[in-house]
């Protein structure tokens, strides 16, 4: 792989630029498109160097920082790009990095270390697909700089000066996404990198990462000397847990095993699996690998142990899997994906290694750890008959909501436009707010369904036992997927599903609940972006005839301010509820699609849902309560 890359780039420098063209034109072929999504990657392709260079032990420093006009900063002090001439180019090291294609990794011959293979696409692309772009390297005692625009250097790698004592070996990569390529509204969001960055310092030992918003003066540092350790116990600090986490790493032949293991008392399972720090949200071998191992691994120890009699049958995957959290996080030499984005890891090799690893490590923690060992079994065996109820409640329901979904629930004040693609529902708390909606709205593509706070009833409850609620199943009727066995998201009757809720404790806890099932019933409602969160305001203020609405504390804060002594003047109110709001503010605000402001609900920070979702719901009452206490007044910012 690495010796084609040098082979296939002896070109002319005219083939060079075209390289890059090449990912102007076509950027969902390198970054997987234009969107938020795609904006993002810019900075991961930039700090998977950085990572690569903490993973090869020369690198403990990362920051990052977003400036004000949206232009980003990437620091580290790691060997620094090579800026000595390439032999094959002709030219420094540095600008063959950042100017050709796949050139960014680390390609042997000439001097190069083979990459762990971490890189995607290279910087190669960040540099293509930026307005301007600036790398400024510290090695070998001196500072170089080399500037680009739209990918082409605008001049030679110059060697700037020497460098000062103490100042380090390092690289800095300073660049402007492109808004001729990226879509026009998207912007990077500090809650995506965030989530992003703590995962790559939790899997990564021992790198500081810092990264500061100059945008509105916000900064966050992670450092995690524990590494997965850290992690699970980071995922499980809201859950009541059976025991300590077991840990265990481990290299065979080349290939890296981290695994960290805890079970808590919770219904759900949070598994992450990691291949060379990057988070492969679809899985793959390794994680194939520590399921099996797992559920041999406990079955063994039950029958072992009596706590499995001769004639109880053995725990299924899914029966060990209750309350699971646990991380597996590998470095492989050369890793083989799915696809070009990484999301899956196919080395089969790489299955066997975890499951010799967990099967050998944790049967000797339960040996070692006898009451651990029962606790786990326990949860078991109760999962194990709790799934067996829970199957039979569920096909009864899906039996009875499979007659119901013929008819249309009563409370749905459905919209006449029939095609799903032009249709929206909109999920209302509570039946007063759901008056003011039904007569606020445009009847023709728009769809009001209430519901009760009944929903919250089922708090501390399964998910299964939640398809049995009465509002739940009428909500699984007017969107017309089904569920379980039947569901399938082509019967969808509404492209935009909008959950409308107050701003208030409870109607950040009905939405968390809505989002959790979204969430595990009807994945693809996210993954299709059909699913939406409405944003009423929070105040208006108004004198005389005129009024104005405000959707966050700090946009009214800054409207006080300018309105001066006059301030004394408006009467500013705050909206509690939405049934405080009548049918025509209501429409005004929440509901005119050209005034409106959605927020569309991505997959992305799965673990934050199912993290609050634990948390809101869960056995343990203290974090509950203090994130409620945190959250009551600032729940848009609700993490989703
Ligand atoms: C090529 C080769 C080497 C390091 C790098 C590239 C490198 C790239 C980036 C991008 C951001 N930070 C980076 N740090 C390093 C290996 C250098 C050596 O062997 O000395």
């Amino acid at each position: 792989m690495a010796k084609q890359a040098v082979k296939s780039y002896q070109g002319s420098d005219i083939q060079v630029l075209e390289g890059l063209e090449a990912v102007r034109r076509r950027p969902g072929m390198y970054v997987g498109g234009t969107d938020v999504k795609a904006l993002h990657h810019l900075i991961y392709e930039v700090v998977d160097n950085s990572i690569d260079e903490a993973l090869a032990g020369s690198c403990d420093r990362i920051t990052v920082t977003i400036h004000a006009d949206s232009s980003v900063t990437v620091e580290d002090n790691g060997r620094g790009i090579p800026v000595d001439e390439q032999p094959a180019m002709k030219k420094s090291a540095l600008e063959v990095v950042m100017t050709m294609l796949h050139a960014g990794g680390k390609f042997d011959g000439g001097g190069y270390k083979v990459s762990g293979g971490l890189h995607g696409v290279g910087v190669s692309a960040v540099n293509a697909l930026s307005e301007w772009c600036r790398a400024e390297v510290r090695r070998e005692g001196s500072f170089y700089l080399q500037e680009y625009e739209r990918g082409k250097p605008l001049a030679k790698v110059k060697k700037v000066r020497k460098l000062k004592t103490g100042e380090g070996s390092g690289t800095t990569i300073a660049f402007k996404f492109d808004k001729q390529i990226f879509k026009e509204e998207v912007d990077f969001r500090f809650e995506t990198l965030v989530h992003r960055f703590r995962e790559m310092a939790f899997v990564t030992r021992a790198v500081t990462i810092k990264l500061t918003d100059e945008r509105d003066d916000r900064e966050m540092t992670f450092y995690f000397d524990g590494g997965i350790t850290s992690f699970v116990r980071y995922l499980n600090r809201n859950r009541e847990t059976l025991h300590d986490v077991m840990h265990h790493e481990e290299e065979i032949d080349d290939v890296v095993v981290d695994v960290a293991i805890q079970y808590t008392d919770a219904y759900s399972e949070s598994v992450y699996a990691f291949a060379n720090t990057i988070n492969t949200v679809d899985g793959g071998t390794h994680l194939t690998g520590l399921r099996a191992a797992l559920t041999r691994t406990i079955n063994d120890y039950a029958r072992k142990s009596s706590l499995l009699k001769d004639n109880d049958t053995n725990f299924s995957g899914d029966d060990t899997r209750e309350g699971l959290t646990a991380i597996v996080s590998v470095k492989v030499p050369e890793p083989q994906f799915e696809s070009q984005t990484k999301v899956k890891l196919m080395n089969a090799e790489v299955q066997t290694y975890v499951q010799q690893v967990v099967n050998e490590r944790f049967a000797t923690f339960l040996e070692e750890n006898p009451a651990a060992g029962r606790a786990i079994v326990g949860k078991c065996l109760t999962s194990a008959r709790a799934r067996d109820a829970a199957r039979k409640a569920r096909d009864l329901v899906i039996r009875k909501s499979a007659l119901e979904s013929l008819t249309l629930p009563g409370k749905l004040a459905d919209c006449s436009a029939r095609d799903p693609e032009s249709s929206e529902l909109y999920i209302v708390e509570g039946d007063s707010a759901g008056g003011s909606a039904k007569q606020g709205r445009d009847r023709h593509f728009q769809a009001i369904l209430p519901l009760r706070g009944k929903i919250l009833n089922t708090e501390r409850a399964r998910l299964d036992r939640i398809l049995g609620n009465n509002e739940v199943k009428a909500l699984i009727s007017a969107l017309g997927t089904g569920i379980g066995d039947g569901y399938n998201i082509e019967g969808l009757r509404y492209h935009r599903v909008i959950i409308m809720t107050d701003a208030d404790v409870d109607g950040s806890h009905i939405r968390t609940l809505l989002l959790t099932f979204f969430f595990r019933y009807m994945p693809e409602l996210i993954d299709g972006g059909y699913l939406y969160i409405a944003q009423p305001p929070l105040y208006s203020m108004g004198s005389g005839k005129k009024i104005e609405y405000f959707y966050t504390e700090k946009e009214k804060e800054a409207e006080l301010k300018k309105l001066g002594e006059k301030a004394e003047k408006v009467s500013v109110q705050r909206y509690k509820g939405l049934g405080e709001m009548n049918p025509d503010q209501l429409w005004i605000t929440t509901m005119d699609p050209a005034n409106r402001n959605l927020l569309q609900v991505g997959i992305d920070d799965a673990t934050e849902a199912d993290r609050t979702f634990d948390m809101l719901m869960g056995a343990a009452v203290p974090p509950r309560k203090r994130f409620i206490q945190t959250h009551a007044r600032e729940v848009r910012n609700l993490d989703v």
